[in-house]
């Protein structure tokens, strides 16, 4: 919503609800399929850092697994790029070759 309001003569000013300006844009974090990287460690960090439960992880590395992409989850561009960051360092880390990918929404 807004609003157009004249103070002083011929000085307009105009507000926006403040809600609007306080809804950030939001970033997808896709999770992309490989041959190497075991089912165990997508789930794992589904879980760990995605914070889905057992189940929905489950679900969610399948659906990469079988479609070749997936959504690990929805945030912020900051928090978007840092789980992606972690989430590199940790397969590094076990020499697997997963990859990820930041999408914006809509
Ligand atoms: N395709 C892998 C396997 O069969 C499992 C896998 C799922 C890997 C999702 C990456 O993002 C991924 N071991």
């Amino acid at each position: 919503m807004s609003e157009r309001f004249e103070r002083e003569e011929g000085v307009v000013t105009e507000t926006r609800d403040e809600r609007k300006l306080a809804r950030p844009r939001m970033f997808k974090v896709l999770l992309h399929n490989d041959d190497y990287t075991t089912r165990e460690f997508v789930v794992e960090i589904l879980i760990a850092v995605f914070h889905k439960k057992e189940n929905e992880a489950i679900a969610i590395m399948l659906n990469v697994h079988q479609k070749g992409v997936g959504v690990a989850g929805i945030y912020t561009r900051e928090v978007a790029e840092t789980k992606v960051r972690i989430v590199e360092q940790l397969a590094r880390s076990a020499e697997f070759p997963l990859r990820l990918s930041i999408e914006p929404e809509e």
